[in-house]
């Protein structure tokens, strides 16, 4: 049998791996090339501002996170998801570098929310800390810097107590990427999210509550996912097809890589590792706004009237929206963002492998401004420690 993707192999695996403590028990996807891929839709603007203190516009958009019914085996009964926009995986952003953005997190599900932007240079009370929640009722103004270099970032749900398996892409284009001859753009650039679920007999989704299961959840069946992935020709099966790696979600790499086969790491929902660089006049840089708790109450989560939802009235009124832009404006938060980028990525240029350590000074909650700008290195062994890539953290914080 011709199989592309191939889920069935993925899920003969995971049976391979099935034991008495851990069985497989979601039902077999039989229905292969019977459904058309779902592909998300693109997330448009509601408003566009001019930034007050760039001068740039910076753009606002709305996530409305509700419930949705979803027919994910075609032959069984419907599954009740959450989604953005109802939509799971969520819509698409297609983002500009240079270009900030605004984006209000609106629940209507029942369940508190927390949204993590994967990958993305962003202060720490916008950054999907798991206690920073957005109650079913509440809304949440996501503000983000899009001035990192090109790459496939996604947001995803990060609230504490609980795995909601919400997930949308948010793709960075930049100028340089987009001159890149050969790569694929519009409708030929299909971004494809892999998850891992559980599903009861009659196709909904399992429900770790309901069977007491309180450490964790693995899936064990994908929604357009295997551990390896690789492709082969319609006509001969069997054969892998070369496929070219171009980027990731820390951006593009330094060269097109060939390989029929890619292994694909899971994101561990059990672990959260936060690098937080919170305050960058510690570091030289003349930072007037602090970004000290990611619980700071300004920023948090707030009622509204559901009318003003309903009507675009209140706090959705367009002149309400342009108010809260321009206060995101002023904090200057990504002000130094390219600084602090370019002072990391200077430093990895001229770092030799195993030469001694100058990073000995650990970034720490100072509340006097150091004078030298080269001290930006001290928030580099902070990186390091934690984590294999070296973009992860600057006028930011990060969680994986
Ligand atoms: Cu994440």
């Amino acid at each position: 049998m011709t199989r592309w993707p191939r889920v069935m192999d993925a899920q003969d695996i995971d049976q391979s791996f099935a034991t008495a403590d851990f069985p497989w028990l979601s039902p077999v996807y039989d229905q292969i090339f019977q459904v058309a891929l779902p592909i998300p839709s693109i997330k448009v603007p509601k408003r566009t501002h001019t930034s007050p203190a760039t001068g740039l516009p910076m753009d606002y958009y709305e996530v409305d996170i509700k419930p949705l019914e979803v027919q994910v085996y075609p032959n069984l009964g419907k599954t009740r998801l959450v989604g953005y926009d109802g939509q799971n995986p969520g819509p698409t952003f297609m983002m500009t570098k240079g270009r900030e953005a605004v984006v209000r997190f609106i629940n209507h599900a029942d369940r508190a929310n927390s949204v993590h932007l994967h990958g993305s240079y962003t202060r720490a009370p916008f950054d999907g800390w798991a206690d920073d929640t957005t109650e079913s009722g509440q809304y949440k103004d996501y503000y983000y810097p899009n001035g990192q270099s090109a790459r496939t970032l996604w947001y995803h749900d990060h609230a504490i107590d609980h795995t909601a398996g919400q997930a949308g892409f948010y793709i960075l284009h930049d100028p340089d990427e987009l001159k890149i001859p050969g790569l694929p753009q519009g409708d030929f650039d299909v971004p494809l999210a892999l998850a891992a679920k559980r599903y009861n007999p009659d196709g909904s989704l399992w429900d770790p509550e309901a069977n007491n299961e309180e450490t964790s959840v693995f899936g064990d069946v994908f929604h357009v996912r295997s551990y390896q992935l690789y492709f082969e020709p319609d006509k001969t099966p069997g054969t892998r097809s070369a496929m070219t790696v171009v980027g990731s979600d820390a951006g593009l790499t330094a060269k097109p890589v060939q390989t029929t086969q890619l292994d694909i790491q899971q994101q561990d929902h059990e672990m959260m590792a936060a690098f937080n660089v919170t305050v960058l006049a510690d570091l030289g840089y003349n930072d007037t706004t602090r970004f000290l708790d990611p619980m700071e109450p300004r920023y948090r989560a707030v009622d509204y009237p559901a009318s003003d939802f309903t009507s675009h009235t209140g706090v959705f009124s367009d002149s309400t929206i342009d108010q809260k832009l321009d206060f995101f404006a002023n904090l200057d938060a990504y002000a130094h963002e390219a600084d602090a980028d370019a002072a990391l990525v200077s430093y990895w240029k001229t770092h030799v492998a195993g030469a001694p350590n100058t990073l000995s000074r650990s970034t720490k909650s100072s509340t006097t401004a150091t004078s030298s700008k080269s001290s930006i290195t001290s928030t580099v062994k902070t990186t390091k420690s934690s984590s294999s890539t070296s973009t992860k953290s600057t006028a930011s914080s990060s969680a994986v």
